[in-house]
């Protein structure tokens, strides 16, 4: 070893003892989960094989320049067929489980139930069986922002039509799957598919419809959800014994000094990303303050009412309480100020929160220009979702750390989980009921509009090799060894203390 790789090696023992101290180090509860997470659209592609009809994110990547590079998700991982090397993936990690999607229009050719295309349905049978006979449990999100195109041609989720379509497809997924899931996930990120695909409309299918088209969408979303946990509560819970819960995701709101507004504030921005979601599902309504704000800002634009739409009391009756657990995607946070915003006139769900976000340059950058490196926030939101709602059981459906497939960043993503999962351990400690962590991504894969350039995989895909190949990153060997040992440090360095 020359002088120069001494002292590196002092440097990274330095380092790793100093991050030692502040970690919390306790093993995690025995029946705590660990899992991974994809997506069907990221990392299946067969995007037209078997009958599969179009969604919303082939559209957009095969007739716009809107996606990085130009790419596009028809082949991706390619896992329609190599769906049996992601599950010696998963063993190899000894997760628990595994989250994925099911693809509306592999299923539902055209979204309607009236045609069930048996090759999609038998793709998802045969991965349900190898996870089982693998011992990993599958949690399924039932829609994952691939929305059939046909529904978008007439709105999408803006169109209350699409809320039966929604419970049609769903009861065909509990029909044919439902004795084998038994954790099943309504929808991943309302707020990306609504203040994303339909108020700013950087997420497809791009519509910009400021301050109206996201809080439609979020209503039919909510009112789709809580059907469907009816549903299931209904017609299949005593024979399937499942629980159906849904993915909310927000970035953690710190104010950016002690005053009264910033707090203020940035307590009211997690009402309008996290609450806007959550509130209605666990207690009936959306929060308070989003009505105030949004309402008042209504009126003084000249509207004779607000532009977030009321639920009726029968409603609110019916959506209150609509949920067996709640998953979570967490990976970064932002500071919050108050805006003193005196006109009030414009129109959009950003300027509706009257706050001001961002963050700062001293905090650990990555390759995704959204997402800076801040455990402490994870701890913070899960306290913070115990206060607002509860005691509900929580699980972190994603979590996770990029890189842009050409540097390794790879020990700085273990530094990321080892810290985060140190923010859980802490919450867990403060009395907050979380069951499970899942880390996004078991690999490599199509990341929406970045197409390829962010990568958040354990395993690194080779997307120029028709193979695809899947290899190991060092943090898959730092994972395996978590839910193996249910530690995050060496099992040695473990501190072996169950929780109450
Ligand atoms: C998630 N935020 O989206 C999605 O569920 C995944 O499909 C995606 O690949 C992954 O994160 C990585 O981007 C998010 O702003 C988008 O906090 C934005 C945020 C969080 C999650």
């Amino acid at each position: 070893m020359n002088f120069q790789e001494t002292c590196m090696l002092i440097l990274l023992i330095a380092s790793n003892f100093v991050s030692l101290q502040s970690l919390n180090t306790k093993q995690f509860p025995a029946n705590f989960m660990f899992g991974a997470a994809t997506a069907a659209h990221q990392i299946e592609g067969g995007w037209k094989e078997d009958g599969k009809g179009e969604n919303i994110w082939d559209r957009i990547a095969h007739s716009t320049n809107a996606i990085h590079n130009h790419e596009n998700a028809d082949i991706a991982c390619d896992s329609y067929h190599k769906y049996k090397d992601d599950v010696a993936m998963l063993k190899y990690l000894s997760v628990d489980h595994y989250r994925f999607s099911i693809a509306w229009s592999r299923i539902l050719p055209t979204g309607f139930s009236n045609h069930v295309n048996e090759a999609g349905v038998n793709y998802y049978k045969k991965l349900i069986k190898a996870l089982q006979s693998n011992g990993i449990k599958p949690m399924v999100t039932i829609f994952h922002w691939d929305t059939p195109q046909t529904f978008e041609n007439i709105g999408g989720w803006t169109n209350e039509m699409i809320i039966d379509r929604y419970v049609d497809y769903s009861r065909v997924l509990f029909e044919t799957f439902g004795g084998d899931v038994k954790y099943w996930l309504t929808f991943n990120e309302p707020k990306q598919i609504c203040q994303e695909g339909y108020g700013a409309g950087i997420k497809a299918p791009g519509i910009m419809s400021h301050g109206f088209g996201e809080y439609l969408c979020a209503h039919n979303v909510i009112k789709a959800h809580a059907k469907v946990w009816h549903m299931y509560n209904k017609e299949f819970r005593n024979k399937q014994q499942g629980q159906v819960g849904i993915t909310i995701d927000s970035m953690w709101m710190e104010p950016e000094t002690n005053s009264e507004v910033d707090i203020l504030a940035a307590e009211r921005k997690m009402q309008f990303t996290f609450g806007w979601y959550a509130n209605p599902i666990i207690n009936g309504d959306y929060p308070a303050v989003m009505k105030e704000f949004i309402g008042r800002r209504s009126i003084l634009q000249g509207y004779n009412k607000s532009r977030l739409p009321a639920f009726t009391t029968d409603e609110i009756r019916y959506i209150k309480g609509t949920i067996d657990y709640l998953g979570i995607n967490q990976y970064t946070a932002m500071l919050v100020r108050h805006i003193n915003d005196t006109d009030k006139t414009e129109i959009s769900w950003e300027a509706d929160s009257e706050t001001f976000e961002y963050q700062p340059d001293y905090w650990e950058a990555t390759v995704s220009d959204w997402l800076k490196v801040t455990p402490w926030g994870m701890r913070k939101q899960l306290n913070w979702i115990r206060a607002t709602y509860g005691d509900i059981p929580q699980i972190i459906t994603e979590n996770g750390y990029p890189d842009n497939g050409t540097v390794s960043l790879d020990e700085r993503r273990i530094n990321y989980l080892k810290q985060y999962l140190s923010g859980i351990r802490d919450a867990l400690d403060d009395g907050v009921k979380i069951i499970g962590y899942t880390v996004w991504s078991l690999m490599d894969n199509y990341e929406w509009y970045r197409g390829y350039s962010e990568r958040f995989g354990l395993y690194r895909v080779d997307f120029t090799n028709p193979e695809r190949t899947r290899t190991p990153k060092l943090s898959a060997e730092y994972f395996k060894n978590v839910s193996s040992t249910k530690c995050i440090v060496y099992v040695s360095e473990c501190i072996d203390e169950v929780v109450k």
